[in-house]
């Protein structure tokens, strides 16, 4: 059987802390901004934890791990992307010295993925800004932040140096954009937030993630560090050259994050919309200089594609993963109505090559549905998901293509293994999982976990490294 997939393909799947672990208190783990989203971003924010919060206890994997990570082994897994949640290590943010219990939970979770010859793959940030920094210092707005995020990677990389090879600096970074207290941990509700506000704070983490790739290199000279970008081609509506140019600033909107990351230097292109906006980003004495620390690889996030259009009379509101979009009229749509576009993803892996000539791994992909738990014919319960696996075949077909036009992809991970507690919804109706977990959006369930039909057809596409799809 031919496979396009190189033979060290890293195969396996991703989660975040916040959304599968629990125990949002427990060990001396402090408030992350996740544990006063009880509706994720679709509600204002709430004093404290609620009960209505579903994250509190995840899918209970801070106790439950072991059995999941074996179930992750069974499917042949190469690779675990999971995040650290920052407030489990510093629990206020800016302590000085770490909280040695959420420490020990990281070392043993690697120590579990090693058994089985598992990979972790570590996003230090995942929408889980400890809620002190938010509330105190209103987020990446203020400087002070790259402080305490150096504080918090220097002593990830030393404990987790030999453990972890692979580490992503920040969640879909430009997912900032649009949801400035999750993604970037700004109190300041987003109608009052100036943009100038908003690129300063952009900047820190820049910073911030160019710092973390100076250390990373210094402390783990082995280890290979990426940025991680939300990634979503944007189509011109029609030819119209109108539309074609509305297209061409809509993705550099976004663009400048991995450019910064890949090239070390600002994009020219980003000046004229900064005049345009009254933005002046302020550099600090040897900014220029960190920034030159570029990634090892590029890493991102693809569900869907957008268009956009130059004419206003033609806007037909779409769903985008966090960023709306217009709609695209050849195309369908999830439940929750992201339109699939396999060749998107396709088109995402040539652009960023040739772009960045850095390898690639896609970090997240995946389709979120309401399954059904059935009884099989054995009696054992199930879900027959074959939408999922139509979904997850045609991607990771295009994912060859791109492997057979020069592309150079490290990995795949798809996106929620195990069900989870969705990011923008916050509910666990929408689940992604190829495992499925006994917990409803009303926080019943036993917490069970069951295979689903995409388990089995996961395993054959890893055990035959891809010549089964
Ligand atoms: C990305 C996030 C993930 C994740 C995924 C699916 O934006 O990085 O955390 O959850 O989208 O989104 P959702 O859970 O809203 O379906």
């Amino acid at each position: 059987m031919t496979t396009p997939f190189p033979k060290d393909f890293l195969w396996g799947g991703a989660v975040a802390a916040n959304q599968l672990e629990g125990a949002y208190n427990t060990d001396g783990k402090g408030l992350s901004v996740q544990d006063v989203m009880p509706h994720g971003i679709t509600t204002p924010r709430t004093e404290g934890p609620t009960e209505d919060n579903l994250k509190l206890i995840g899918i209970d994997f801070y106790n439950r791990y072991k059995e999941d990570v074996k179930l992750f082994a069974e499917m042949g897994f190469k690779v675990f992307r999971t995040s650290i949640a920052w407030s489990r290590i510093f629990p206020k943010g800016d302590e000085m010295e770490p909280n040695e219990k959420g420490l020990q939970f990281y070392d043993d979770l690697f120590d579990e993925c090693h058994k089985y010859g598992i990979e972790p793959l570590v996003t230090i940030s995942h929408y889980e800004t400890p809620l002190h920094l938010s509330k105190t210092y209103d987020g990446w707005v203020n400087r002070k932040m790259i402080e305490f995020y150096e504080r918090y990677v220097t002593v990830l990389f030393n404990r987790f140096k030999g453990k972890v090879k692979y580490w992503l600096t920040f969640n879909e970074i430009n997912s900032i954009l649009e949801e400035p207290f999750m993604s970037g941990g700004i109190f300041t509700p987003k109608a009052e937030l100036s943009k100038q506000e908003l690129y300063q704070a952009i900047h820190h983490e820049l910073v911030a993630s160019a710092l973390a790739v100076k250390l990373g290199h210094e402390i783990m000279p082995e280890a290979k560090i990426g940025c991680m970008v939300l990634s979503m081609p944007t189509y011109p509506l029609t030819p119209n050259p109108d539309d074609v140019v509305a297209a061409m600033h809509a993705e550099q909107r976004n663009d400048i994050f991995a450019d910064i990351h890949a090239r070390g230097y600002y994009p020219k292109y980003i000046n004229r919309y900064f005049k345009a906006n009254n933005i002046n980003i302020k550099f600090e004495d040897g900014d220029a200089e960190i920034l030159k620390h570029t990634v090892d690889f590029i890493s991102f996030s693809y569900y869907v594609s957008i268009c956009e259009t130059g004419d206003p009379q033609k806007r037909v509101e779409g769903k985008g993963n966090l960023f709306a979009g217009v709609q695209n009229p050849y195309l369908k749509a999830s439940e929750w109505g992201w339109q699939i576009d396999p060749q998107g993803l396709r088109v995402t892996l040539n652009k960023y090559w040739d772009r960045y000539q850095k390898p690639l791994f896609i970090v997240e992909n995946g389709l979120g549905a309401a399954d059904e738990l059935i009884t099989d014919e054995n009696g054992n319960k199930t879900v027959n998901d074959d939408y999922r696996i139509q979904y997850l075949n045609d991607h990771l077909v295009q994912v060859g293509e791109a492997i057979e036009d020069g592309v150079e992809v490290m990995g795949y991970t798809s996106w929620g293994c195990i069900d989870l507690v969705s990011a923008s919804t916050a509910e666990m109706k929408k689940r992604y999982g190829f495992i499925y977990v006994d917990r409803n959006n009303d926080g019943s369930g036993t917490l069970n976990r069951y295979k689903k039909k995409s388990f089995h057809w996961y395993k054959e596409v890893i055990g035959s490294n891809g010549a089964s799809l």
